[in-house]
């Protein structure tokens, strides 16, 4: 399809484009994107499940944990009380009652029988060998409290940090708060949407968060810069999406591979990697020069329209071509496109964003574009969402941290509004720069041997702590670092805090056990506040049973958690009455001027560009290419690898080739190969090619999360190959500390032998 040329318009080429997509190896997910597919790939997965029992069968209520969309369901069990499926909540519009694949299969993660089963104590060196022996639970969490006042004793509390990901962030956040740190970071920032957040906080004053306040289902056209919808498997995106398409909207997808979104749109721009910031300038200059702005919205609501005006008086779609390769007309079309459908459009700001270190300008660039067209706070944009507020149970006042993790950085990243884990790595090796640098790392649900990149550093950082307890429900690569391993039960075998998401209506959601926890688990909760009470903290988890705070919280609602149980998601009235949008009503916005910053003047402040600029990015050395990576929609990064289930879907990662390439190595289809990347790192395992038109010829592409180096994980280990080993080069973002990782470049390697000669 590449060879056809650059930026078609893909409305003609329906038939092709359907011949086309057949070749994906995606199966369901990739051939049929609306609700049908929806529903053929959740039967996909039950059907692997066995039987389905009768709809009496007991059912609880939960929110799901395989992603962060947190969709809403029911879990079923049989007449033995064994859990048979879950199924989407139908009040819960984070789903509308259809789960993913990966929510249907969320099942596996319990009946995994890899799961870790018992609290681990380390017996040898910290080589991530996972040498352990069992211990009972008193005796670990004695040695966790121990490991963590020896550290605060010999360096202070804030030299403690905790990573994040999931449910369990709140407890062990707040025990860590109640310790003395505020060294709370999640690989969710700045290795995902922190970009996205410091552009989006700069321009309007508000950042995103999620669910973002897309009103997809309503826009008219809808842009998505690499933003792989369909395969990033965010069910309500995905969900209002193909309900866009079957009221017309028109998809304009901007990306270098022809990803099922592509597949799926009206223009598909195969953009040259790393220059998408020239083609936004192109389409600001169109939208800006052809006079198709909002007028009365620029000029009512924004800053700085004048200076950005000339800012992209040269960025025409001429000049923005030569470094694109996306053709002038296919620029202007598309840019009418979007003007045409205004304000009912939406630039989409992605969400995985951090790739070449200049992201913040970048989605800059996105959140300006939208303000242009006026998309913002209008139906068929950016709505204003609402998110219930859930009273916090009665604690003592957290002690305040005489250092926080901003105090490592140097006086940089002063607009990260929050902490980096990448940031606090760092601050863990030792340097004469730093008052002390962190000696105690909680890690709780991340895997952060795969999830931060180059982890090379990350295990220089680990050998540099004297103490490290990993929670975690799997034998992940994270765990062979750790002193102590606690093993949480499932999201299915407990509570959880309440989910209190935004979204066009406040609404909370229940998560509550549907069986025991299996072998010798534990809830999140249940450790923190055993650790708070070793530490001298329990009063900051006064409550005795996570039921009775549950309840206490719910009744200040005017709910209870017996209601709950029996409904799993209330919606509540907007505070504000009906307005999603309030394009008639005066907007405010949370930024220097009270404007939307087309200008940002909070740039400007720091030394930064208050306007984005285009720079030129490293191009592969002769005979490498781009490492593109990204999601398959049956897997959630490195952590449903081993899940049965989703194995049974897809069981290893495959490195997508353009043909052309194919031919110059004489690579066939299937045939294992080993990547190496510019440093010399060679991947640790062979990955088998497909040989694909949907990649561009000067990249190649692998899914995110296999290539699992640890035995443990019986189904995982060995297969396919792991983006993040191959990911040394890190382009750091200069305006909030986001690691951009696609600055790296693989060569093939037929034998792991010749590669190490
Ligand atoms: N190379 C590369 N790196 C990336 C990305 C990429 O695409 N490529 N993506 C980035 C993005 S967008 C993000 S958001 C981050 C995500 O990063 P992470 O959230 O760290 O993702 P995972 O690698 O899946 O790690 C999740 C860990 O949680 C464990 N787990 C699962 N369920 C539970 C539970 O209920 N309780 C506990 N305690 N643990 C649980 C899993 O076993 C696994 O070890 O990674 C970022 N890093
Ligand atoms: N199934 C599934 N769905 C998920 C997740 C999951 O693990 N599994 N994770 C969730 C999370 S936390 C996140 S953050 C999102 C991530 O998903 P997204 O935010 O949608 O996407 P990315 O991972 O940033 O980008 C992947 C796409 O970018 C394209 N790309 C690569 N280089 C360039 C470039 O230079 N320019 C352009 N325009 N495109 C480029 C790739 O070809 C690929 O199609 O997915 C979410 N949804
Ligand atoms: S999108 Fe899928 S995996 Fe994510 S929360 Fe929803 S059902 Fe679970
Ligand atoms: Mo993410």
């Amino acid at each position: 399809m590449y060879v056809c040329g650059i930026g078609k318009n893909l409305n003609n080429m329906a038939q092709k484009r359907r011949d086309f997509i057949k070749i994906s190896s995606l199966t369901a997910a990739g051939t049929i994107f609306g609700a049908s597919y929806l529903k053929s790939a959740v039967t996909a997965v039950t059907d692997k499940l066995g039987t389905f029992g009768p709809l009496s069968m007991k059912r609880t209520p939960t929110y799901c944990e395989v992603c962060f969309w947190k969709c809403a369901g029911w879990v079923y069990k049989n007449e033995e009380g064994k859990i048979q499926k879950i199924v989407g909540n139908d009040d819960d519009e984070n789903c509308n009652g259809r789960l993913c694949p990966r929510g249907t299969g969320g099942v596996g993660m319990y009946y995994d029988e890899d799961r870790l089963k018992t609290p681990l104590i380390r017996v040898t060196g910290k080589d991530g060998k996972q040498t352990f022996r069992e211990a009972s639970w008193d005796e670990a969490l004695d040695v966790v409290a121990k490991g963590l006042q020896k550290v605060k004793d010999e360096h202070g509390a804030e030299c403690t940090a905790l990573f994040t990901h999931g449910s369990g962030g709140k407890y062990f956040g707040d025990l860590l708060k109640a310790f003395g740190s505020a060294n709370i970071a999640a690989p969710s920032y700045a290795q995902c949407r922190g970009p996205r957040e410091v552009a989006f906080i700069a321009t309007f004053g508000e950042g995103l968060d999620s669910p973002e306040p897309l009103d997809i289902r309503d826009t008219r056209c809808l842009v998505l810069i690499g933003s792989h919808l369909g395969e990033n498997m965010h069910n309500g995106q995905v969900q209002e999406m193909s309900d866009a398409i079957d009221k017309g909207a028109a998809i304009i997808t901007v990306d270098p591979r022809f990803s099922t979104a592509a597949s799926k749109s009206k223009f598909w721009l195969p953009i040259k990697p790393a220059t998408d910031i020239a083609l936004l300038l192109a389409w600001i200059h169109e939208i800006i020069y052809n006079d198709w702005y909002d007028k009365k919205y620029v000029e009512k609501y924004t800053y700085g329209f004048d200076l950005l005006k000339e800012h992209v008086r040269n960025y025409t779609p001429e000049w923005a071509y030569g470094i694109t390769t996306i053709k002038p007309d296919i620029i202007r079309e598309t840019a009418r496109e979007m003007r045409n459908a205004a304000p009912s459009v939406i630039i989409h700001p992605g969400r995985h964003v951090t790739w070449y270190g200049d992201d913040t300008q970048r989605l800059r660039a996105v959140a300006i574009l939208n303000a242009l067209l006026g998309s913002w706070g209008r139906r068929g944009g950016y709505y204003v969402p609402e998110t219930a507020s859930v009273p916090s149970f009665p604690h003592p006042e957290f002690p305040k941290p005489t250092r926080t993790w901003r105090d490592a950085m140097g006086g940089k990243y002063n607009l990260a509004d929050l902490a980096l884990a990448s940031g606090v790595c760092d601050a863990t090796i030792p340097s004469p720069d730093l008052d002390c640098s962190i000696k105690a790392w909680i890690v709780n649900g991340t895997n952060l041997i795969m999830t931060l990149p180059d982890e090379r550093k990350t295990i220089e950082a680990i050998k540099n702590l004297d103490f490290m307890v990993v929670i975690d429900t799997m034998p992940m690569e994270i765990t062979g670092y750790a002193d102590v391993v606690l093993p949480e039960c499932t999201y299915l075998e407990r509570y959880d805090t309440l989910r209190a998401d935004k979204g066009r209506k406040p609404n909370i959601a229940l998560r509550m056990p549907a069986a025991e926890p299996k072998y010798n688990t534990k809830p999140a909760y249940w450790m923190a506040k055993e650790i708070a009470s070793r530490l001298g903290l329990g009063d900051y988890f006064a409550w005795n049973t996570i039921e009775e705070m549950l309840d206490w919280q719910l009744k200040q609602m005017g709910s209870s958690l017996e209601e709950m149980k029996r409904i799993g998601v209330k919606n509540l009235p907007r505070e504000y009455g009906g307005l999603y949008f309030p394009e008639e009503e005066d907007m405010e916005f949370n930024t220097n001027t009270g404007k939307i910053e087309l200008y940002s003047t909070a740039f400007a402040n720091e030394g930064f560009d208050p306007m984005p600029v285009y720079t030129a990015h490293e191009t592969p050395p002769p005979g490498f290419y781009h490492l593109n990576y990204g999601r398959a929609p049956m897997h959630t990064f490195s952590r449903t690898s081993n899940n049965p289930n989703l194995v049974d879907l897809m069981d290893e990662n495959t490195v997508w080739v353009n043909p052309k390439v194919a031919k110059e190595w004489g690579l066939k289809n299937e045939q294992p190969i080993y990547l190496e990347n510019q440093d010399g790192i060679v991947s640790d395992f062979a990955i088998k090619v497909r040989v694909t038109e949907r990649i561009r010829f000067d990249s190649v592409y692998i899914v995110h999360g296999f290539g699992h180096a640890n035995k443990k994980l019986s189904r995982a280990y060995g297969k396919g190959a792991s983006d993040s080993q191959l990911i040394s080069r890190v382009l750091l973002d200069p305006i909030m500390g986001g690691t951009g990782m696609r600055g790296n470049f693989v060569t093939f390697r037929f034998s792991k032998k010749e590669s190490e000669a």
